[in-house]
């Protein structure tokens, strides 16, 4: 298994792992990709039959996963006329292997021929009427990292990042579903009190580890993108509770199936 990327900048390596996806499971082109966050790996059976499976570090340039609750899994599922590549775990900044690594999946994505991409993470909210087991919409987003997935200047505009079709889309499926700008902190240490004080002041209501970074490689990549997270948390300082991972991924596994069907109609419609 080819595990370097020495020699090769990110598009190829995209292409290559597509190839091998398309070698792996003989289908020419995916259609849809659907990244699994924290809490939504019991949402991923909902959404039609399973043609492969595979560990993503089976593939080309997939990063190890090292995060209880991320699977490494990637599938290839039959949905209508649809085929649905399912990415189960994803590769965080926090795992030190670089933006490169984080956007893999989704380049290799957009290289099998995949025009949109669903993201779905855990998030804590900063919503006090959003407790945990709320999905909510992302209707934009801060990246908070200080990086980006894109090299030099590429001056990608990132106006309606989070499609405002896809979004209307899911509010048809239910009109209950509220919308939030979601903050990406690099992690993997959750925030202090303070700097949920701060994310609130500038504009954010869910805070993740993920997402946003994926979200501009989608965008450049020309993907149509939807995000929705899980709320499975309060953020720090808002309840006087500290937070626990376990507890996180516990409330997420709860509404996992609901959140399956969501998915599942959404890609009725895309
Ligand atoms: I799940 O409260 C989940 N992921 N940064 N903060 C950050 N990431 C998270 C949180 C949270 N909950």
């Amino acid at each position: 298994m080819i595990t370097s990327d020495h020699g090769h900048n990110a598009k190829q390596s995209a292409q290559i792992a597509a190839t091998a996806i398309s070698e792996q499971t003989g289908i020419a082109q995916h259609d849809v990709a659907l990244v699994l966050g924290s809490g939504w790996a019991a949402a991923c059976d909902q959404i039609g039959e399973t043609a492969w499976e595979a560990d993503t570090t089976a593939l080309p340039f997939f990063a190890p996963s090292t995060v209880p609750g991320h699977g490494g899994l990637v599938r290839s599922v039959r949905r209508g006329e649809q085929n649905v590549l399912l990415f189960m775990g994803r590769t965080h900044l926090y795992e030190g292997h670089g933006v490169d690594a984080v956007a893999h999946p989704v380049r290799t994505a957009a290289a099998t021929g995949c025009q949109t991409i669903i993201f779905t993470n855990g998030a804590g909210s900063l919503n006090p009427d959003w407790s945990p087991g709320t999905p909510v919409l992302i209707s934009d987003h801060i990246n908070f990292t200080a990086t980006s997935p894109l090299p030099g200047a590429s001056f990608v505009d990132l106006t309606d990042l989070y499609s405002t079709r896809l979004r209307r889309a899911c509010k048809d499926i239910n009109p209950a579903l509220p919308e939030g700008v979601y903050i990406q902190f690099r992690g993997p240490q959750y925030e202090t009190p303070a700097e949920i004080r701060m994310a609130r002041s500038i504009g954010a209501d869910l805070v993740g580890m993920s997402t946003a970074i994926e979200a501009i490689a989608a965008r450049e990549a020309g993907m149509e993108i939807l995000g929705i997270s899980l709320v499975t948390n309060f953020a720090a300082g808002m309840t006087g509770d500290a937070l626990n991972h376990d507890e996180v991924l516990a409330n997420g596994a709860a509404s996992a199936q609901q959140l399956g069907r969501l998915l599942a109609k959404v890609l009725d419609r895309i």
